[in-house]
């Protein structure tokens, strides 16, 4: 039974943001940015010169205060691009510039986009994760996640956090670690993957050939847990150690003692649980020790677990099957063509993958 004496873990909580950026997203999900001579130009990368706020009149660059005159009410604009006019389509972009998020993730070793997903998206992941309004029926696990709704490669190729991650991880060439999976967490139950604290790839023994990285030096991979239902304390949001990626160790055993006697893993004041409204990305450093919470609320808990990595890593699972049925399936279709191209290199641009005997 869980001793709710036990449960004192610090909580950290973010509230849905009341103002987003916008991203100006074009037909091939090019993005509308400034260049260094303060042009309109189309970047694939959506680093600090592509985040505007719009405003009744006009679309605003957020890092530089230009103005560009345009019609904002509806959800698409026109606007000149070199020689060309070009539509986009006005999405829903950060709370925060990506360059901050990147500055807190290399000071604290996690970061939050908080809500940088919108709610149509959401809902069709509670639609492949089976919560929510959907959580009375049971999840497809006869076919790849990324092949039963497209959402699943938008979520996967979100354009901020890639940006963050690529930066953090210092290449533009990551792949993900395994298929993109679910982690759904009923009432009451102990977490069927995490629920141990534990490092991830490549800073744990896993079934792939990877050795195990030393935890000194530049990161190797981060993680990004997509909110599919708010996490909060009572339904199983993961529990953190903030700092611990800068440890030169796994999490001491004696927080994974209790498991032996049917109890919960370390929950005191070491643990911090970061509560965030669906349509959140935490990233965080793939050696901070982490777990599952436990669900103490009425419904399913949501989660979709990727794990991106540098090319000297060998992913834990082979992403290439999954990719390759995904350009079978018609949510391939429905990805415009920079989403395209980043999924299939995420999941295809892997090294050699020899699975374990
Ligand atoms: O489901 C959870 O909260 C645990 C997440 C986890 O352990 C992971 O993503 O590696």
């Amino acid at each position: 039974m869980v001793d709710p004496r036990e449960l004192k873990p610090s909580i950290v909580t973010l509230e849905r943001p009341e103002h987003h950026y916008v991203l100006l997203v074009a037909a091939d999900g090019s993005m509308l940015g400034l260049d260094g001579n303060g042009d309109p130009a189309l970047f694939d990368e959506a680093d600090d010169r592509v985040i505007w706020d719009r405003t009744t009149r006009s679309v605003s660059h957020v890092v530089t205060g230009k103005d560009l005159a345009a019609d904002t009410g509806n959800d698409t604009l026109t606007l000149p691009v070199g020689s060309n006019d070009v539509t986009f389509r006005i999405g829903r972009g950060p709370e925060k510039l990506p360059s901050e998020y990147l500055a807190h993730l290399e000071e604290h070793g996690w970061v939050c986009l908080n809500s940088i997903l919108p709610p149509e998206i959401v809902e069709r992941l509670e639609r492949v994760a089976c919560t929510g309004p959907y959580e009375h029926l049971e999840q497809n696990n006869g076919m790849p996640k990324i092949c039963q709704d497209a959402a699943v490669g938008k979520a996967v190729a979100e354009p901020v956090s890639l940006w963050v991650l690529r930066a953090f991880l210092e290449t533009g060439d990551i792949h993900l670690g395994h298929p993109p999976g679910f982690n759904v967490l009923p009432p009451e139950t102990l977490a069927q993957a995490g629920r141990r604290w534990h490092s991830d790839i490549p800073y744990t023994r896993s079934s792939s050939p990877q050795p195990v990285f030393p935890r000194k030096g530049p990161p190797k991979a981060c993680n990004r847990n997509t909110f599919v239902s708010d996490f909060t304390h009572l339904n199983g949001a993961t529990m953190f150690a903030p700092g611990s990626h800068l440890v030169d160790s796994g999490p001491p055993d004696e927080w994974n003692a209790p498991l032996q006697n049917g109890e919960l893993p370390y929950s005191g004041p070491q643990a911090t649980v970061l509560e965030a409204p669906s349509g959140s990305m935490i990233l965080y450093d793939a050696r901070t020790w982490h777990r599952a919470g436990y669900n103490r609320s009425d419904h399913k808990r949501g989660m979709m677990a990727t794990n991106y990595a540098t090319p000297d890593v060998v992913p834990k699972r082979d992403t290439r099957p999954a990719c390759e049925r995904l350009h079978r399936a018609p949510a391939y279709q429905e990805l415009n063509a920079r989403e395209k191209r980043d999924v299939t290199d995420l999941l295809m641009k892997v090294p050699d993958f020899v699975p374990s005997q």
